[in-house]
This record gives C-alpha cells, sequence and structure tokens, in this order.
C-alpha cells in the first residue's frame, strides 16, 4: 500500500473483514481496501470506522473503531466467545427441511439472540421441499408453531418461488440484519430472490454428506435496494455457545419466567428440584419436551 500522506479523516463502514485487512465503504459508496493496525483492534463487519483514505490508489487505513451499538457472536468448541458482526438490528435465523437442522439448533440460536438483546426472525427456507421431506418438515411446523406463540416472527419462503419474499423483504427494511444458519439451508438464494442481480455463489448441496459446500466463505455485508442492510454470513455445521451462568442461559427461553415463579427455589434450575413451576408446565405438555431438552443440555455441558 502506498504512503498516506494528505488525506481527510472520513467514516466508513467495514463490508468484509479478513485478518489484518477489509473491504470498506465510504458514506460517498465508494470501496476501499483498508488496511488495520493491529493496536486499534480488529473491525468486525458492519463496523463503523474512521479511515484515513487515499482515493486515487482506492486504499485506505483504519484510524478507529466507532462504539457499537450491538455484535453478535458465536460460540467455539470450548465455549469461548467469538464475534461475527456488529452493530445489528436482527439476527435471521435460516432453517430448512434438507439439511434438516440438528436438533436444539433454534433453541441455541435464540440464547444467543436473547442474551445479546437482539431480535430474532425465524425463517422457514425451502418450504417446496415439505413434499418430499414430509417427516422432518412436519417437526419443523410443530416448532415454529410454538416458537410464534412466544412471539419470535416466524416466515415461510422458498427460493423456488415468490413465496414469502416480500414478507421477508419488508422485515428487512430499514434494518441491519445478518443471515446465519447452516451451511446449505439458502442463505445467500435468500439474498439474491430479494436483490436480484447480486451476484452470489450458489452451488448444489453435496448428497453424500448433507452438510453443503461453504459457498459463502467470509460476512459480507449489502445495501438493499430500498433501505435497509444484510449481512450473509458462511454456514456452519453446529452452532455453539459460549460458557453463559445459569441466569443467562434461563433468560434464554423467555416463556420459563412465567412458570419459574411457581418454582420453590428463587434458583431453580428447573431439574432436580422439588415443586418446580417449569417442570410442572413439561407435564402439563405446555413446555415441548424438545424445547426442554435443549434447556437441560445446555445447562449440562456447562456445568461440565
Ligand atoms: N429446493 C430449494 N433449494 C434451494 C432453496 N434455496 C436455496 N436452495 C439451494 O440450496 C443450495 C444452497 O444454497 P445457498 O444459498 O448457497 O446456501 P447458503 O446457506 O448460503 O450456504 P453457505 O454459503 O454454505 O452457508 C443451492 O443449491 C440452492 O440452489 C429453496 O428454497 N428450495
Ligand atoms: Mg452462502
Ligand atoms: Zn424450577
Amino acid at each position: 500500500m502506498s504512503d498516506i500522506i494528505q488525506a481527510d479523516i472520513i467514516q466508513a463502514q467495514v463490508i468484509t473483514s479478513y485478518g489484518s485487512h477489509g473491504v470498506v465503504r465510504t458514506e460517498n459508496g465508494e470501496l476501499l481496501e483498508c488496511r488495520y493496525r493491529r493496536q486499534l483492534g480488529r473491525p468486525l463487519c458492519g463496523d463503523n470506522i474512521l479511515i484515513k483514505a487515499d482515493y486515487q490508489v482506492k486504499q485506505a487505513s483504519l484510524e478507529k473503531i466507532l462504539p457499537r451499538h450491538s455484535c453478535f457472536y458465536r460460540g467455539d468448541a470450548r465455549q469461548r466467545k467469538h464475534a461475527v458482526a456488529a452493530n445489528l438490528d436482527q439476527i435471521v435465523i435460516v432453517v430448512c427441511p434438507y439439511p434438516s437442522p440438528p436438533s436444539h439448533l433454534l433453541d441455541r440460536y435464540l440464547v444467543a439472540v436473547e442474551n445479546l438483546n437482539l431480535k430474532a426472525l425465524l425463517v422457514f427456507n425451502k418450504t417446496d421441499l415439505k413434499a418430499t421431506q414430509p417427516e422432518i418438515s412436519e417437526r419443523m411446523q410443530i416448532q415454529f408453531d410454538y416458537l410464534h406463540s412466544l412471539g419470535y416472527p416466524v416466515i415461510q419462503t422458498s427460493c423456488k418461488s415468490p413465496a414469502g419474499a416480500d414478507s421477508l423483504e419488508a422485515a428487512l427494511n430499514d434494518k441491519c440484519s445478518i443471515l446465519v444458519g447452516q451451511s446449505g439451508v439458502g442463505k445467500s438464494s435468500l439474498i439474491n430472490t430479494i436483490f436480484p442481480g447480486r451476484e452470489l455463489q450458489t452451488r448444489t448441496i453435496s448428497n453424500a454428506t448433507q452438510k453443503g459446500k461453504h459457498t459463502t466463505t467470509a460476512t459480507t455485508l449489502y445495501f438493499l435496494p430500498e433501505s435497509g442492510q444484510i449481512i450473509d454470513s458462511p454456514g456452519v455445521w453446529e452452532f455453539g455457545l459460549w460458557s453463559m451462568s445459569a441466569r443467562e442461559l434461563q433468560q434464554g427461553f423467555i416463556e420459563f419466567e412465567q412458570w419459574a415463579a411457581d418454582c420453590k427455589f428463587s434458583n431453580c434450575l428447573h431439574t432436580h428440584e422439588p415443586d418446580c413451576g417449569v417442570k410442572d408446565a413439561l407435564d402439563a405438555g405446555i413446555l415441548p419436551k424438545s424445547r426442554y431438552l435443549a434447556y437441560t443440555q445446555a445447562l449440562s455441558m456447562f456445568s461440565e
């Protein structure tokens, strides 16, 4: 990179971020390659930053990362917290019948969303596969109905038809959203549907592994034609949580609070204790078994 000597400091937004550099967009809509400086921290996709820009060579250097109003994280195999993207309003969790979601994936995402004070939008994509994947589709539908009854917005989409595209577009307006979910569920395809002309790679899923090919390799921000921003993220096969307290985990199951008022102990874990309101709800069939299992499974992971 050439030395940037006489350049104004201007604001820009990180479009995609690699280890030591990224692509940033200035307020005039110009894309520049930006080199980072280790001592300033590592900017994330979605970050607002101050840069010194050299328009002639389309390069810039990072001066400052501006405060974030939010951040989305994931946990690694050792339950350490990793930042994914910044300044988000909404986490769009995409699942589909094939590749089918691992058990409790939606519940884990929702624990993350609730703990980070973000909003969730649940997307059931590939509805065209309902006929060929009836069993898993039925299970997913029951789960979606339950989560919808808790107040989470849900949308059903298919990239093979216009179904749901309008609702999705409306839900993304005026906000910064990130699409998350397994590889191959159709995150990039959904962006293509609502944002035609956007050249995103899509590839056929590998039938052999069901895991799909990681076609999206870097978390990337796009500007929607009307208003709003959408971040496409590379698929993960599993979404893990970071280590958290039992109380924080419970906050991720938003419906527990109403029943926990009936628990004998105020610090009830809703596992082995007598007179537990949450277990009463489970026994009464109001709390679905799979949802309760998502909770106990996460709890046992953290206490190991
Ligand atoms: N039948 C069907 N196939 C779809 C639909 N949406 C996407 N696909 C296909 O699913 C495959 C994966 O789609 P992608 O959009 O690349 O999935 P992705 O979630 O972005 O995957 P990663 O980038 O690996 O995380 C492609 O072959 C798409 O054509 C849909 O609604 N119905
Ligand atoms: Mg993709
Ligand atoms: Zn309890």
